[in-house]
């Protein structure tokens, strides 16, 4: 027979493993980034090794499909993604569409090279500036960060567009 105190603590653990769950899916997650790409055919890294205490930011000129710039951001082990078509805001105030996309592990902030036809992403990837950031708030709908790079300097926040897929953001470079 169960009685009412079982109940409720059934209640409350079935609580708790909802909130655990929910924890679980923020935590970086490179399952989507393996999924996409077969290893045999792209020599695209697959390590998360870090080297070095400092938080990175690497920029990278992807030439696929379409040409876009590769916004990553070291946080909790990964590189947290954004593909932004029209490239990095340099001066104050021009905004930028910036594209959420899967985490990519730490070892990619050195990739440069060719991703063979037929693969996901195929085409080439440079390192179009990089260095390592500070940030002074990150949360679920903005992200404000220091870059020190030698192009991308100086305050820069990123917004997410609440309208939109969830997945797409603004970039913008703030005055410092
Ligand atoms: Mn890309």
């Amino acid at each position: 027979m169960v009685d009412q105190l079982t109940k409720v603590r059934f209640t409350n653990l079935n609580k708790i493993i909802f909130q655990l769950e929910k924890i679980q899916i923020k935590q970086p997650n490179l399952d989507p980034y393996f999924s996409k790409r077969d290893f045999n055919k792209t020599k695209e890294p697959t390590g998360s090794k870090k080297n070095g205490k400092d938080t990175i930011f690497v920029v990278q000129e992807h030439q696929s499909r379409r040409l876009h710039y590769d916004l990553r951001l070291e946080k909790e082990g990964v590189l947290k993604s954004w593909a932004v078509p029209k490239g990095i805001p340099i001066e104050p105030n021009k905004k930028r569409l910036a594209v959420e996309v899967e985490d990519h592990p730490f070892e990619y902030s050195k990739f440069e090279g060719n991703i063979p036809e037929g693969q996901y992403g195929a085409g080439t990837v440079k390192i179009w500036d990089k260095g390592i950031y500070k940030v002074k708030e990150w949360r679920n709908d903005l992200i404000e960060f220091f870059p020190k790079g030698k192009k991308m300097n100086g305050k820069y926040v990123l917004v997410r567009l609440k309208k939109d897929k969830q997945k797409n953001w603004l970039l913008f470079k703030g005055r410092d």
